[in-house]
């Protein structure tokens, strides 16, 4: 066999044994270490091309074209085992992250009241059953409405910056509904029955029984000759409804500007039946609303003649009702805006 002979049948012999090994490849790290040991710089066919100086010029160029054509030929296997490997991991992951986008979406959350306002409604819905009308007014406030036709004195330690918040133009975040109900007394006129539910604002160091921002419920009715015994069915009647039980209630005297008498209504426990218990601090009794009969100067000075018509009125905290009844220990969790407190009304 000549040199050239030989030469040429290694070659194909190179081809069709790095051919096999291409194929029998079972991962990309062994098909490069194939190709490196084949096409690299030092690979067969490398070593092959070396002998070509021992041959005529017509046998270099015929070598030379056998060898560009092995090369190619390699080449495209290598390539389309490479396409193979890329193909699996391709088909892999697919198979791993298939989604079904026929499956129904599971849709959006239903959300909930918040515990506040479900007490609210439920109030609201008491009154209104008892002829009550549910008013509503503004949170920024004159002086005028929130104090002065209160009968709060000018001086009173509540107009203090301890105490209100005060805009720069001397209007101010109402302290109490109150304000609500003496634009109720203007626009409506006795005889009356009202409540005004809402948002106040006190300024106040917050922890977990106080708060800036809280809800109040304020009442009144007016008409000719209400007296105390009107003021306590009426409040009754609503905490049978509240508590869905019946209660019993004491009142004590109580100090407020716009009331007179005024009361401090209590009710007797609802956790020991009054035998005493930490809830009621052993007392037996829990302090629950002040209240009173409308002041004749509140009255006067809402253009309601006080010797022809009286009335009762009442502030219930809304806020704390709800701590109560839904066993809530700390207030700030109802401004927090937390989802895993929220969900669970
Ligand atoms: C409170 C306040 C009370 C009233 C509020 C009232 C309103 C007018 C006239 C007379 Cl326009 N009274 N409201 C009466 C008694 C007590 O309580 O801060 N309660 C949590």
């Amino acid at each position: 066999m000549t040199a050239f002979e030989s030469m040429e049948a290694s070659l194909r012999e190179m081809e069709v044994s790095a051919k096999e090994q291409i194929e029998a490849c079972n991962s990309p790290e062994a098909l490069e270490e194939v190709r490196v040991e084949v096409l690299g710089r030092k690979g067969k066919l490398a070593q092959l091309s070396k002998n070509m100086g021992t041959l005529t010029h017509e046998q270099r160029g015929s070598v030379g074209k056998l060898l560009n054509q092995v090369k190619g030929v390699l080449e495209t296997a290598f390539d389309a085992q490479n396409q193979r490997f890329a193909t699996a991991v391709l088909q892999a992951r697919l198979e791993r992250e298939w989604v079904d986008l026929t499956l129904p979406s599971r849709g959006p959350r239903r959300g909930s009241l918040h515990p506040v306002t479900l007490i609210q409604t439920e109030i609201e819905d008491v009154f209104r059953s008892l002829g009550f009308t549910v008013l509503d007014g503004p949170e920024v406030e004159t002086e005028y409405h929130n104090f002065d036709a209160l009968n709060i004195p000018p001086h009173h330690p509540a107009r203090d910056m301890q105490d209100t918040f005060w805009m720069t133009n001397g209007t101010l975040l109402r302290t109490h509904t109150s304000p609500v109900q003496v634009r109720g007394m203007k626009q409506l006129g006795p005889p009356l029955r009202m409540i005004a539910p809402g948002r106040v604002f006190r300024n106040e160091e917050v922890d977990a029984s106080h708060e800036h921002t809280f809800y109040q419920l304020e009442g009144m009715m007016i008409d000719r000759d209400v007296s105390v015994a009107h003021l306590i069915y009426f409040m009754k009647t609503l905490l049978s409804e509240v508590f869905k039980r019946d209660v019993t209630v004491r009142l004590r005297p109580g100090y407020f500007p716009f009331v007179e008498p005024g009361f401090e209504l209590d009710i007797q426990c609802l956790i020991c039946g009054g035998s005493g218990c930490p809830v009621c601090k052993q007392s037996g009794w829990v302090e629950l609303l002040p209240c009173g009969l409308v002041h004749p100067n509140v009255l006067r000075l809402s253009g309601i003649n006080p010797e022809e018509w009286n009335g009762f009125a009442f502030g219930l905290g809304l806020t704390r009702l709800a701590m109560m009844r839904y066993g809530i220990d700390d207030i700030r969790h109802l401004l927090g805006g937390d989802l895993r407190f929220l969900r669970q009304f």
